[in-house]
């Protein structure tokens, strides 16, 4: 086994952990408490390639492998997670899902915009009554002609009010369940489609989560992607490579708040030493190291199995699966380590914390991941 990283891997990463001192930090405490959107940081991340990482050059991608995509992703959660699920989402749920099953057409006239930061994407499948029973589609999408007309509501929507391009997923022929479902790119703008009001939420606070409602929106046939009825295959097959990106980010919140711990600790002082030096604090340390090391692990060979052309639908799960809880338990302890400053917004460990949660619900809840584990470890 091989765990060096390449002269190029190397790069990337210093180049996002670069940026996130430099530009993510110093106004993210600010966008939690507003539920700012980094409209501004999101326009250099474009300029920097963090938004079509894996797409082929041709597109205006990077051609970039997945490794470098998630190291990338850790590298800005650990300073700012309302950054990098935007990133997130758009590369590998947006224009993953255009350069793997877009037609040429639709690649050249979206996803040349969206590897650039010129657009951004929102991927859009879950409902009021659809999140996990994500077959549950009750938003219709029927012909007419050379158009479709959608009607429904979307919810939870990452980049909901800030995107361009919507890929949505919607149900065309009702007596196929899951089989008559597909997927459309809606451009905001379009007759009918409203942006319904922001969510205010625990975490990630400065990225834009809204619903979507959709009201005799005419969407024309070559928006569909793929053949007629591939709609949810398109959801979960994309879905797939986008728990890699949210494992990458439960890596990136644990090892951010693991730094600020172990350094908080070397400087503060409690009954005459710092409190590194007390074993409750140092085991506490060790704990969080070692489990953020086995996350790691599970989320580069996540990385490595796509890269590879492996099936990743397991290892992806089990990586989101287990990163996820630890970034819950890492930030926790995080901000035990700071005791009354880790309550305080001004020392990070807190946001981190809250940031942690989505992690284990958003692109497949924990259980959800569970479900695909288990089904795989039982398939003949
Ligand atoms: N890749 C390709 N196809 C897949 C797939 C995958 N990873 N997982 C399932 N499918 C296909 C199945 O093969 C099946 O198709 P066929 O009948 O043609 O074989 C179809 O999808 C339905 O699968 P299944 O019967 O397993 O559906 P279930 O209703 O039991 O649900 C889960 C499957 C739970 C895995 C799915 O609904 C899911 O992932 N839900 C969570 C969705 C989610 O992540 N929501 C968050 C929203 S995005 S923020």
């Amino acid at each position: 086994m091989d765990f060096s990283l390449s002269e190029e891997q190397l790069m990337i990463r210093d180049a996002a952990r670069d940026f996130a001192r430099t530009e993510l930090l110093p106004g993210v405490i600010e966008r939690d408490n507003l539920q700012k959107f980094p409209t501004e940081q999101v326009k250099k991340m474009g300029e920097l390639g963090f938004l079509g990482m894996m797409v082929d050059p041709k597109y205006g991608g990077g051609g970039m492998d997945t490794q470098s995509y998630v190291l990338v992703m850790e590298e800005l959660s650990k300073i700012d997670a309302s950054c990098s699920v935007i990133v997130s989402v758009n590369n590998s749920l947006v224009c993953y899902g255009l350069e793997k099953y877009g037609s040429e057409e639709q690649k050249q006239k979206y996803l040349t915009k969206l590897t650039t930061g010129e657009k951004l994407g929102a991927f859009c499948l879950s409902e009021p009554e659809a999140g996990s029973d994500a077959t549950s589609q009750k938003t219709t999408a029927i012909e007419d002609g050379d158009h479709y007309i959608l009607n429904g509501t979307k919810n939870w929507i990452t980049n909901g009010g800030s995107a361009d391009y919507y890929l949505v997923i919607a149900q065309t022929h009702k007596e196929k369940k899951h089989k008559g479902i597909n997927a459309f790119i809606v451009e905001k703008g379009w007759e009918g489609f409203e942006i319904g009001p922001k969510e205010d939420k625990l975490g990630i606070r400065g990225s834009d989560t809204h619903s979507l409602i959709f009201n005799d929106v005419r969407v024309p046939k070559e928006n569909r992607i793929g053949e007629d009825g591939f709609g949810f295959s398109f959801a979960m097959k994309t879905l797939a490579g986008g728990r890699i990106g949210i494992a990458a980010q439960a890596l990136g919140i644990a090892a951010g708040a693991y730094d600020m711990a172990r350094e908080y600790s070397k400087v503060r002082k409690a009954f005459g030493t710092e409190i590194c030096n007390h074993q409750a604090i140092a085991f506490k340390l060790a704990d969080m190291h070692t489990s953020i090391e086995a996350a790691r692990n599970l989320v580069y060979k996540a990385a490595w199995d796509k890269d590879q052309g492996n099936d990743y639908d397991m290892s992806g799960a089990m990586a989101k699966l287990y990163a996820s809880q630890v970034a819950m338990d890492v930030s926790i302890e995080a901000v035990q380590v700071h005791g009354g400053n880790g309550y305080v917004k001004e020392y990070h460990v807190e946001r981190l914390m809250r940031d942690a949660k989505i992690t284990q619900i958003y692109e497949g809840t924990s259980e959800i991941q569970k479900i695909v584990i288990s089904r795989g470890l039982l398939r003949d």
